[in-house]
């Protein structure tokens, strides 16, 4: 079968899932958040990377239904973990321009914050320098009327893409990702840590919360603390979490 009518019908019969990945304060290690990354577990028990069906979701519009199930059962998800009592933190949640540049875009965000009875302030949604560039006026307006909502706003996968450092006031960013890539070689490419210093230095002065992604080992963890990085994601700590071992986790810091 082709993969497109396999993926719808993936949507339907429930063989999504969503996976975990807590974010930490790099100083104190607790928990501020988690970031929500999509899974598709097939009937065979086979795992499908999203780097393998997020291109065919964009390509085939697919990403649409695929993407509000995405912030529906992320945002449902932070709701429960609150009333069970984890304390305030973040839902960052990945959308893809071709999400944002659909019509409904805003009125559907602003209707599951409603249904779920998720602050909105609790939602974060991470887009890319690509998504920030394209129809700049048109997803900007939507991108302003959910802040005006209380949503936040991540630059994911900061340093790889070509939007200006002006996109960052502009579409008012609170929190900055730099891209695995420069995290990677941190410690062994000066060129690398130049890239990484000096990003840290720019979204200080600029008040933004910077996320360190793809953090693996100690030494990377050390740079990053060094020159003042606010939160860590990445394997040296923890890796993309079931529910189940998310609340696990919750339980034990607790
Ligand atoms: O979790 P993993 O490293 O396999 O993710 C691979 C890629 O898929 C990353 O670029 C990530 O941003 C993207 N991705 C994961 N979940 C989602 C999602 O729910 N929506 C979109 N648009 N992209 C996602
Ligand atoms: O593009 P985005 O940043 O949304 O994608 C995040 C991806 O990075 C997810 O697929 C996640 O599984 C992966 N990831 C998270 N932490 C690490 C890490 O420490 N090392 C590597 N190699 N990948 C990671
Ligand atoms: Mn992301
Ligand atoms: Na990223």
């Amino acid at each position: 079968i082709a993969m497109d009518t396999e993926l719808r019908r993936a949507l339907e019969q429930e063989e999504l899932l969503l996976y975990y990945q807590p974010q930490i304060d790099a100083v104190s290690q607790e928990l501020v958040g988690v970031e929500a990354l999509i899974r598709w577990k097939k009937q065979s028990g086979v795992m499908v990377s999203p780097a393998a069906f997020i291109p065919l979701a964009e390509e085939t519009g697919l990403i649409v239904p695929i993407g509000r199930w995405v912030i529906l059962n992320a945002c449902r998800q932070a709701k429960q973990w609150k009333d069970a009592g984890v304390p305030l933190f973040h839902m960052s949640v990945n959308v893809s321009f071709r999400q944002i540049s659909e019509p409904n875009f805003v009125c559907s965000v602003a209707d599951i914050l409603e249904e779920t009875g998720l602050p909105p302030e609790e939602l974060v949604l991470e887009i890319t320098e690509g998504t920030a560039i394209q129809d700049e006026q048109e997803t900007l307006q939507k991108l302003l009327a959910l802040k005006q909502m209380g949503v936040r706003i991540s630059m994911d996968d900061f340093g790889t893409g070509y939007s200006s450092l002006g996109y960052l006031k502009l579409f008012q960013v609170e929190f900055l990702k730099i891209a695995q890539t420069f995290i990677y070689e941190v410690s062994a490419d000066p060129d690398k840590a130049s890239i990484v210093k000096a990003i840290l230095a720019m979204a200080r002065s600029l008040k933004l919360t910077v996320i360190a992604e793809g953090v693996e080992t100690e030494e990377q963890y050390r740079f990053l603390i060094e020159h003042g990085c606010d939160w860590i994601q990445g394997y040296y700590f923890h890796k993309p979490l079931s529910a189940e071992d998310m609340g696990r986790l919750f339980a034990e810091q607790a």
